[in-house]
């Protein structure tokens, strides 16, 4: 029997191109900032990749480990025929280990990077023949109106890779409400990196190979690439401690000396030791995790852990 060949439906979406307004922005305020969505350019992709494979960063690998452990589970869960949407999709690595095992009608990967979201999903296409892909170029933190999937019975998200740490409780409690109401309500499957040991966390964001330094670095690096500024990216230093408080690790760059930048006409004065936040990483406990789903309208209805308890998969039902 002939397969059905492969459906790719590129929904229509946003692109993000106010790099410079934020950064001007962000720059002018009392507490310098860049905020980390910035970091994703080709650049800061590879790097990012690069960081996953790292010894110290443990997130990657564990809940590659618990996505084909459970896999069976979680299909059971998503049920029969979903939609699959992924909310910052990436290298759609992932996601595999989820459709071989779910097999959905559809897959929706959302992602801002137009021309690499297009190249990853062709590649798919040609992996899986009778899925139909709908591709949705698309800054995954607003909201979206998803076009219903014909034949399809419910819609599951899919969020991996701990990237609700990386915003403000309010902020993640504002996101998954949006993505509640993208979904129409349906499940959500989503990554959580947990509150451990602070040498672990500490190691991970401040690796021997500085690699991170240098993901955190290409924020200047890109600026000066992409908008002409005069950053010089090595008179700063990557400075990553955790916070044990509030839970969650802090990433500033540190001017090393007192300097001036130039950005679009404008100067940018820095104090030596003045630091410009660009990432917060928040941990979560499973209670501290539920909680925060329940305030954006969701119940943590299962949950999926490693031996250390380093990270947890888990799966949100809409209430
Ligand atoms: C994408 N996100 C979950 C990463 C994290 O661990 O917060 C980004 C990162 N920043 C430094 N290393 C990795």
């Amino acid at each position: 029997m002939m397969e059905t060949p492969c459906t790719v439906v590129p929904l229509a979406g946003t692109r993000d191109d106010d790099f410079a307004q934020c950064l001007l922005h962000g720059l002018s305020r009392p507490q310098k900032e860049i905020p980390c969505k910035y970091f994703y350019d080709e650049e800061g992709s590879r790097l990012y990749e690069a960081i996953c494979e790292l010894p110290e960063y443990y997130q990657t690998r564990t809940e590659t480990m618990l996505l084909a452990r459970h896999a069976p589970e979680i299909a059971r869960r998503i049920g029969p025929q979903p939609e699959i949407v992924e909310f910052g999709a990436g290298a759609l690595k992932k996601v595999r280990l989820l459709l071989d095992v779910v097999r959905p009608r559809g897959y929706t990967p959302i992602d801002i990077s137009g021309d690499y979201l297009m190249g990853v999903t062709q590649t798919l296409a040609a992996e899986y023949p009778g899925l139909t892909l709908r591709p949705l170029v698309a800054d995954f933190t607003a909201a979206l109106a998803i076009p219903p999937l014909p034949g399809a019975h419910a819609r599951a998200g899919f969020f991996p890779g701990g990237t609700i740490g990386n915003f403000r409780p309010e902020a993640a409690t504002g996101l998954l409400r949006r993505m509640r109401a993208s979904l129409n309500g349906g499940g959500l499957l989503i990554g959580v990196d947990l509150v451990k040991d602070p040498a672990r966390l500490h190691a991970a964001y401040n690796d021997a190979a500085g690699v991170t330094a240098a993901f955190n670095k290409n924020l200047l690096a890109r600026a000066n690439r992409e908008l002409g500024a005069d950053f010089v990216p090595d008179a700063f230093a990557h400075y990553a401690p955790y916070n044990p408080t509030a839970r969650r690790v802090e990433m500033y760059l540190v001017s090393q000396t007192r300097q001036s930048v130039t950005l679009r006409g404008r100067r940018f004065d820095f104090a030596a030791g003045e630091a410009v936040h660009t990432e917060d990483s928040h941990k979560y406990t499973p209670d501290s995790f539920a909680e925060l789903a329940l305030n954006a309208g969701w119940r943590l209805a299962a949950q999926w852990r490693d031996a250390d308890d380093l990270f947890m998969l888990a799966w949100l039902e809409a209430l």
